[in-house]
């Protein structure tokens, strides 16, 4: 059984958030899915609209996703990846080149998969603010 990971805050899930985790478990047969924490989303400067439980219940409605498991920080992974027995660790390209995958490559398959343009939470929430400010 080949094992596939990947991780993120999914606040305001959306559409690019599912592309990304279908496309993740088309590259093996489980896939797990570490889930930002609220206080982990704070150390990454993200206030999410959606405490843990909320975007955990979301993630585990996905029929892409078999298992979410929270993310703590950016350096719990290489203990996943021995955890879970982890084949492919998969990541959007905002990820491309960042000093959060050194080390990666040492312990599984490092896949980077494009995001999926005009999309993102924080658009979401800008747009979603103007509306209101607009009435
Ligand atoms: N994503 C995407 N296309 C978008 C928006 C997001 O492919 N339009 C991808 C991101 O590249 C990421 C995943 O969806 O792989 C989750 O996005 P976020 O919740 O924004 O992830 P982030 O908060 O950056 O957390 O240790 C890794 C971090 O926890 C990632």
């Amino acid at each position: 059984m080949k094992v596939v990971i990947t991780y993120g805050t999914f606040d305001l899930l959306h559409y690019g958030h599912i592309n990304l985790l279908e496309r993740a478990k088309a590259l093996g047969d489980y896939l797990i899915v570490g889930l930002s924490t609220d206080e982990f989303c704070l150390e990454k400067g993200k206030a999410t609209y959606f405490k843990y439980p909320e975007r955990e219940k979301m993630l585990e409605a996905i029929k892409y996703v078999d298992k979410v498991i929270p993310e703590h920080s950016f350096e719990q992974k290489f203990d996943d990846f021995k955890k879970y027995n982890v084949d492919t660790f998969v990541i959007g390209s905002d990820y491309k080149d960042s000093d959060k995958l050194l080390g990666i490559s040492d312990y599984c398959e490092v896949v980077i998969l494009d995001r999926t343009p005009d999309i993102s939470t924080s658009q979401l929430k800008r747009s979603i603010n103007d509306k209101n400010a607009s009435k």
